[in-house]
């Protein structure tokens, strides 16, 4: 059995390590607020005490946190992943973060004499628990190789993209087109109701035809519903949106709906939906729609 390491239990990353486990991995676990690693030990997990013990049990460790700044306290940290890279050890990172973070941890695991692969994936909660992410995976390519097996308990499609920051480009590329779709089915949602038809009926409309997408299916009847239960934080979908934009400044490519739809997702934030699913964008563009506007025809 495969020893394999896995560090950060949110949302995704339980899930993910549940199915490794599943898998039949040796799975040793450690999670910043340790009370999270329970229900993982109760399955059969390990338990380390820190990222750097972790490391130095595991020939594999992986991590899945919430952003750039968590990935690197993860890596280069106290009692941190880098305090135990050495050569014969991978460390496969499932984050978010933008290139220049991957690159930076990239770079000082192999000065280590370690493997790097960034590996952030697409998908959310349900995904991730049934094994059917996307892996967007970038870096060492001979770790790419022998995760086959780890990955293929993850996800139903894996790439491999070259070097270390172009999984995290695509990821931000990914999610940047999500986010504007996301708001441009909110405005449509607004819209339709301040008009006086009944929002039900454009989701029935842009299901017939070409702009039916399984996003809008999934989402659009439980917003409707009110029901904004996290599946992707709001709060890691405006740092992706924040991330691409990032990136668009420094490769100078105009992202102006992307901006927008950015603005839209901090007025969400600033309304408290930081904790609820990156949907509940619905409630900002609706306080926005709320303001007394003319009447119709006006
Ligand atoms: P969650 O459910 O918000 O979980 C975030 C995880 O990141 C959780 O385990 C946190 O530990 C951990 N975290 C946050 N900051 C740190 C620091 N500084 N050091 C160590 N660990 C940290 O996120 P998801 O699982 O939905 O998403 C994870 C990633 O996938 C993210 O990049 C998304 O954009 C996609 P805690 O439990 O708070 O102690």
């Amino acid at each position: 059995m495969t020893r394999i390491g896995f560090l950060g239990l949110g949302l995704m990353g339980s899930a993910m390590a549940r199915n490794l486990l599943k898998a039949g991995f040796d799975v040793v676990v450690w999670n910043r607020s340790a009370q999270r690693c329970q229900p993982l030990v109760a399955t059969g997990a390990k338990q380390g005490r820190t990222p750097r013990e972790v490391v130095q049990g595991c020939p594999v460790t992986c991590a899945m946190v919430s952003d750039p700044s968590a990935a690197g306290e993860l890596c280069f940290g106290e009692s941190g992943v880098l305090e135990a890279m050495g050569p014969g050890k991978t460390y496969v990172d499932f984050s978010t973060v933008d290139p220049d973070t991957s690159r930076r941890i990239g770079a000082a695991v192999a000065a280590r004499g370690g493997r790097f692969l960034e590996a952030p994936v697409s998908g959310s909660r349900k995904p991730a628990e049934e094994g059917t992410l996307v892996i967007l995976a970038a870096g060492d390519r001979g770790a790419y190789e022998e995760m086959g097996v780890a990955f293929r308990a993850l996800a139903r499609k894996t790439l491999y993209l070259g070097e270390t920051g172009r999984g995290a480009a695509m990821k931000l590329a990914v999610n940047l087109v999500m986010g504007e779709m996301m708001v441009a089915l909110c405005e449509g949602l607004a819209l339709a109701e301040k008009a006086g038809l009944a929002p039900e009926d454009l989701l029935d409309v842009l299901g017939a035809g070409a702009l039916a997408n399984p996003l809008f299916a999934l989402k659009g009847p439980k917003m409707l519903q009110g029901n904004f239960e996290a599946a992707f934080p709001l709060r890691h979908a405006q740092k992706d949106l924040r991330l691409a934009l990032g990136l668009g400044d420094l490769l100078a490519q105009p992202l102006p709906a992307g901006a927008a739809a950015n603005e839209c997702f901090k007025a969400a934030r600033s309304l408290g939906a930081g904790g609820e699913d990156f949907s509940a964008v619905y409630r900002a563009v609706k306080a926005a729609a709320a303001a007394p506007g003319p009447p119709l025809g006006a």
